[in-house]
Order: C-alpha cells, then sequence, then structure tokens
C-alpha cells in the first residue's frame, strides 16, 4: 500500500493513525502542496481532485480520507470499525458528513488561517468551530464513542484530528469537558500517536 501524503494534514494524519490503529503498513510518499506537487499529471492519475490523502493499494486508487478510511475498515480492520448494520452505518455516515462539512469549514478552516496564514474570515469561521465543537461536547455527554456503539468506529478516527487540532487555529479547548474527555480514550487506544500540534 501506498499512502501519499503531508506530515501536517490532518486528513492525512486520519489515514496514517488509522493504519497504525489497525496493524497496517503504508509506504508514505510525501506530496508538497506548496510546491503543487498535487495538481501534476502523475498525482492526478492517482486523484483526479488533485488533492491528499490519496492511497494506492494494488490497482485501486482512492481519493479523500473518509472514503479511504471506510476501504480500510472493511478491506482490514475488526468489525467494530465500521458495523454493516443499517443503523450503525447510518449514524458513521452522518459523523464522516460532519468531519467533511462541520469540521472542516470550522476548526480545521481556522487551523489553514491562523498556521498556513490563509485568508479567512476568522469571526465566521470560529463561530462555526465553537458551533461544530459544542454539538460534539453535547453528544458525549451520553456517548462514550460517536456512533454511539461500545467500542470506537471510523466515526471517531475521522472527526478526531481536526478537533483536537482546533487549538492550532486559535481556539481555546478547555470549556469542552466531555469532548477533552473523548480526546483522552482515543489517545489510549492501542496503535494510537500523535502528530504536530497533538
Ligand atoms: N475531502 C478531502 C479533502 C482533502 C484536502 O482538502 N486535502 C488538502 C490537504 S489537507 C489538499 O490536498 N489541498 C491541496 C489542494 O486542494 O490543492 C479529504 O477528506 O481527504
Amino acid at each position: 500500500m501506498r499512502l501519499y501524503d503531508m506530515t501536517l494534514s490532518g486528513n492525512c494524519y486520519k489515514v496514517r493513525l488509522f493504519l497504525g490503529m489497525i496493524g497496517q503498513q503504508a509506504e508514505l510518499c510525501s506530496i508538497d502542496l506548496r510546491a503543487g506537487e498535487q495538481k501534476r499529471a502523475e498525482f492526478l492519475a492517482i486523484n483526479p481532485r488533485g488533492q491528499i490523502p490519496a492511497l494506492v493499494d494494488g490497482d485501486m486508487k482512492l481519493g479523500d480520507s473518509q472514503a479511504i478510511l471506510v476501504y480500510l475498515a472493511r478491506r482490514y480492520a475488526d468489525e467494530h470499525w465500521d458495523p454493516l448494520d443499517a443503523v450503525s452505518q447510518g449514524r458513521i455516515a452522518s459523523w464522516l458528513s460532519f468531519a467533511a462539512n462541520e469540521i472542516l469549514y470550522g476548526p480545521a478552516t481556522a487551523r489553514v488561517g491562523k498556521l498556513f496564514g490563509l485568508p479567512i474570515d476568522t469571526a465566521a469561521v470560529h463561530q462555526k468551530a465553537l458551533a461544530a465543537l459544542q454539538l460534539l461536547d453535547n453528544h458525549l455527554v451520553t456517548h462514550t464513542w460517536l456512533a454511539e456503539g461500545a467500542q470506537p468506529s471510523i466515526a471517531d478516527i475521522a472527526v478526531y484530528p481536526y478537533a483536537a487540532l482546533a487549538g492550532d487555529g486559535g481556539i481555546d479547548l478547555t470549556p469542552y469537558t466531555h469532548l477533552n474527555a473523548w480526546f483522552a480514550r482515543i489517545r489510549e487506544l492501542p496503535g494510537y500517536f500523535g502528530m504536530p500540534g497533538l
């Protein structure tokens, strides 16, 4: 397996983290976004969206961190990471969508604004980030894991990185007691490792 990757990308980190947790190895191929390597023809042949992460496994080429988590879970991981019953599938899909929307447009955008100097509307982005973090904190009052199972699922891995990295975007995570307890539970899982900022 080969993962097209960048150390500081939370989307790439979520794939590296999951690979580590399920005991799978991938060759890491670093893509230099500043040099525009993600838009070159050889990379677009792997992921036409021109974004990382992208995974190659045999003949299979796949972009998008959420999609890669689904693939890895179904192909290589224990059932609890992506249970096939209808209720679990619905809940997991809902949280994967939350990662790709509310988390992306809130804490992840605040982070690229502060860390990488991209122009953002800081007040609007922080408002979205606080709403997303509060929603998570509320949910975690009564649930151990996001998809409500007894064990973690790919929903937790998809949402964790940019929620936990919100501090990089200038957002104070201290008030979110239940969210912080969930971060701690994730950090205690076998195979866990961090990334810069975590
Ligand atoms: N929905 C995608 C988003 C991927 C994404 O935004 N990747 C960023 C790095 S974190 C990227 O490649 N940006 C460069 C570009 O869009 O040109 C995912 O979850 O993987």
